[in-house]
């Protein structure tokens, strides 16, 4: 077999196996906690959001699922679900992880499963118990929990104590789980609360998850930690362990900024996908979910979208393509310069002119980016929903 007609097998595989579910926030209004710039684009509704979400896919052949976020898509509950059903055929878009919503309440002002309240903890796990009965209806496998639980001050709560609520909750959110169900288990080092989290970091989430029962993994989120943090090494360890459930993935400069994939550390990406690619390559059983939680804040919330999973998938396709046999011979032998330059090539190959190639191969356009803008989508849109300007159905 000639070396291109290898390549491009290969890179065909990769890209026909890469999918990354878009979160419904994302074409919402967001902001900072300093307010909102509003776009008269932007969706209000949960229509609007499944029908940005199909013009993202349309145009990236990748993204056949969308993230939901229960206050803000699913208000009325399970009661909501016929309604979210119906949205799905007619956009051809599935409804994916759905995601609780434990932090808007006014109740939860000293934490939601980590109140000392037992009433309150208890109509917390109860909305777990809601999130995991309209996941079972939309046929969602996942059910993604990120808690914002924690306190302000020093001494103000007994953090020991909050464990154990909380492996309580969980376990009793774990036992409504239906067969083939996961609840993933999100960490954050901080915000809203700045002086302990009650799931900080990955050690706490994978200690959680295990003792919430089997079918608990973990979920990075990329934004979520440290500046120093190496994401690629836990990420590492926690497919050895079997707990990675899957990611959300944004990029962040300094905290929690949810910035487009890639835009600030491009190679990071590179080296978490190619761990993926390397234990997959082993034969291990691997069922990651992709995610993208972003929030637009100033650019366009679809063309930012497009912008996102193209990016994810060129830098999915330079991590498939690194030759991870001749890698392995260079790390055993302690080859460091070489071991080092075959996987940097790797991450500098320009892998868009492959991208095309598979693009057009699979009646998708070429450049998504200049497809979207000739489709006229956004100006559509944009004078549909001028007058609208909601900015609910999403955060800040
Ligand atoms: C949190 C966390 C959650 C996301 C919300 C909107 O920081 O990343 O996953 O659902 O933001
Ligand atoms: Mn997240
Ligand atoms: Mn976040």
């Amino acid at each position: 077999m000639s070396l291109s007609k290898d390549l491009n097998e290969r890179a065909f595989r990769a890209l026909d196996a890469f999918q990354i579910e878009i979160p419904s926030w994302g074409f919402a209004n967001t902001g900072t906690r300093f307010g909102k710039f509003v776009q008269a684009a932007a969706a209000s509704t949960i229509e609007e959001k499944f029908s940005d979400a199909a013009q993202v896919h349309k145009l990236t052949g990748s993204t056949p699922t969308m993230a939901l976020h229960v206050l803000w898509d699913l208000p009325a509950g399970v009661e909501d679900v016929e309604k979210v059903r119906s949205l799905e055929q007619n956009h051809g878009i599935r409804a994916g992880s759905i995601n609780p919503n434990l932090f808007q309440d006014q109740e939860y002002k000293f934490g939601s499963l980590c109140n000392p309240s037992a009433e309150i903890r208890g109509r917390a796990v109860q909305h777990m118990i809601d999130s995991i009965r309209i996941a079972a209806g939309l046929g969602s496998r996942d059910i993604s929990l990120w808690l914002p639980d924690g306190s302000n001050y020093p001494g103000t709560q007994s953090i020991r104590r909050r464990v154990g609520w909380l492996e309580e909750a969980l376990q009793a959110s774990h036992a409504e789980l239906k067969e083939g169900q996961r609840l993933l288990v999100e960490y954050k080092p901080f915000e809203p609360a700045f002086y302990h989290t009650d799931i900080a970091d990955w050690g706490m989430a994978l200690h959680l998850a295990k003792v919430a029962g089997p079918q608990a993994k973990v979920l990075v989120d990329t934004g979520h930690h440290y500046s120093a943090q190496n994401i690629e090494q836990l990420v590492a360890w926690l497919i050895h362990t079997g707990m990675l459930g899957g990611f959300h993935f944004n990029d962040r400069r300094y905290a929690d900024d949810d910035l487009t994939l890639g835009s600030i550390d491009p190679y990071q990406v590179f080296r978490i996908f190619h761990e993926i690619h390397v234990a997959s390559g082993e034969g291990l059983e691997l069922d990651v979910a992709f995610m993208i939680d972003q929030s637009h804040n100033l650019k366009g919330k679809v063309e930012a979208m497009v912008q996102t999973v193209m990016s994810a998938q060129e830098l999915w396709l330079k991590s498939a393509l690194v030759d991870r046999e001749q890698l392995a011979v260079l790390q055993d032998k302690c080859e460091l310069v070489r071991a080092e330059e075959l996987f940097r090539g790797a991450f500098w190959q320009d892998v868009r002119p492959l991208l095309a190639e598979w693009r057009e191969a699979r009646g998708l356009p070429v450049d998504p980016m200049c497809a979207l803008r000739e489709s006229g989508y956004v100006e559509q849109i944009t004078k549909e929903r001028a007058g609208k300007q909601s900015t609910g159905g999403s955060y800040a």
